[in-house]
């Protein structure tokens, strides 16, 4: 043969083994498209859940079902119109299996649309108003809902002679969830809110509504706020003397943050709250889940982290059972899910797709010269109040 013909063919050989290798790296990847608050008001959420994923995938590999999983992850500094945006570039240019995180209900419920058009599962990591799994078929959620923490909490406060309340809300859909489905079980069972007061999810201020507070001098006062404003809040009800007034603060478990709870001090000490998630649930499910989270990344993981980390638990599942295909049958593997995440036993309600999980009442104590929410009381598989309206 001549030597240029082998050439030739050689360069051909060549050729073919790269196209064919392109092609093989195209469909043998899977791309999950996170999308977070890493930077603004709600950053601590965005850095919680991304360590939980990357503890996640430091643990179980970044192959599923014969392919090499992508997590790409975006940051949308919790503003909606960022969230859309991001949303639709990662299911049209990066072509995304699943879509995660969404920080903040408004986030969330943006993407909706673009997950139903799309046929694109979106897995709720951490925002809470019950109808963000109503508004696509294609929402499945890992975190849990106010009404869940909110209804155990009023149940409690009716046991223990708690009468009169205030509550104090954010001021949007999550805010409202637990201001109604506290103020509806508390009343039914002839407990009164006297008052009912709501701050700005951004930038809140809690002089004037601690003033109205102590004014109004009730049993309790009930909060719900996001992630992250907890510290700010428990530092103000201290300095303006409502726990010396005698007004008992309880609370879902969003104010009282495993991310900030050490750094509340005294004021926090005996503060009741309901929640699905206390880093110091005593199994050793969660022992091996905090300390190896802890280790990796220097924190204590809050009810967030676990959110981001049984929501990648449920997306590589469901993968497993697709064999890596997206849409319909990446979302039919996902529903129905049963396991032990380190909170305690959980499962994806095939219909509601949605998260039932036990609610534990908690009372802040000190152990070992640190803060924690420690369990004392649980309502077993609450599925979500808010979709028995
Ligand atoms: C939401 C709910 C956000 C609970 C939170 O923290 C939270 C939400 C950022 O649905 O927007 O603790």
């Amino acid at each position: 043969m001549h030597k240029r013909h082998l050439i030739a063919l050689a360069a051909a050989a060549v050729t073919s083994v790269t196209l064919f290798g392109n092609a093989l790296a195209q469909s043998d990847t899977v791309k999950i498209g996170v999308i977070l608050p890493m930077t603004g008001q709600q950053a601590s959420t965005g850095r919680q859940i991304d360590a939980a994923i990357k503890l996640w995938v430091a643990q179980n590999g970044n192959k599923v079902a014969g392919k090499k999983v992508e997590v790409i992850v975006k940051d949308d500094g919790s503003l909606p119109d960022a969230t859309r945006r991001l949303a639709q570039e990662l299911v049209v240019n990066d072509k995304v299996v699943a879509l995660a995180g969404f920080g903040i209900t408004p986030s969330a419920m943006v993407t909706a649309p673009i997950a139903t058009q799309s046929k694109t599962p979106m897995v709720v990591m951490a925002a809470a108003t019950s109808a963000i799994t109503e508004a696509s078929p294609y929402v499945v959620r890992t975190s849990f809902t106010l009404p869940q923490a909110s209804v155990a909490l009023a149940e409690w406060a009716n046991k223990n002679n708690v009468k009169k309340v205030v509550s104090l809300v954010a001021d949007y859909g999550p805010g409202y969830d637990a201001e109604k489905f506290f103020t509806d079980r508390i009343t039914l069972n002839s407990g009164q809110v006297m008052e009912k007061l709501r701050t700005p999810m951004r930038a809140p201020d809690f002089a004037p509504v601690l003033q109205k507070v102590r004014d109004a001098k009730p049993d309790a006062l009930f909060v719900f706020l996001p992630s992250g404003q907890g510290a700010a809040f428990m530092k103000q009800f201290g300095e303006r003397g409502l726990d010396k007034a005698g007004i008992r603060l309880i609370a879902t478990g969003d104010v009282t943050d495993d991310d900030q709870l050490n750094d509340m001090g005294e004021v926090a000490m005996g503060v009741v709250s309901s929640h699905h998630y206390s880093a110091a649930h005593p199994t050793p499910a969660n022992k091996k889940f905090v300390d190896a989270f802890v280790a990796a990344h220097k924190f204590r993981p809050n009810f967030m982290a676990v959110g981001g980390y049984d929501g990648m638990r449920v997306i590589y599942k469901a993968l497993e059972a697709s064999k890596g295909a997206g849409g319909d049958a990446l979302l039919a593997g996902m529903k129905g899910q049963i396991f032990e995440s380190p909170r305690g036993q959980v499962l994806i309600d095939a219909q509601t797709r949605d998260i039932v999980q036990d609610i534990y009442i908690r009372k802040v104590e000190k152990k070992d010269g640190q803060l924690w929410n420690i369990e004392f009381d649980s309502v077993k598989a609450v599925k979500d109040p808010g979709k028995l309206k």
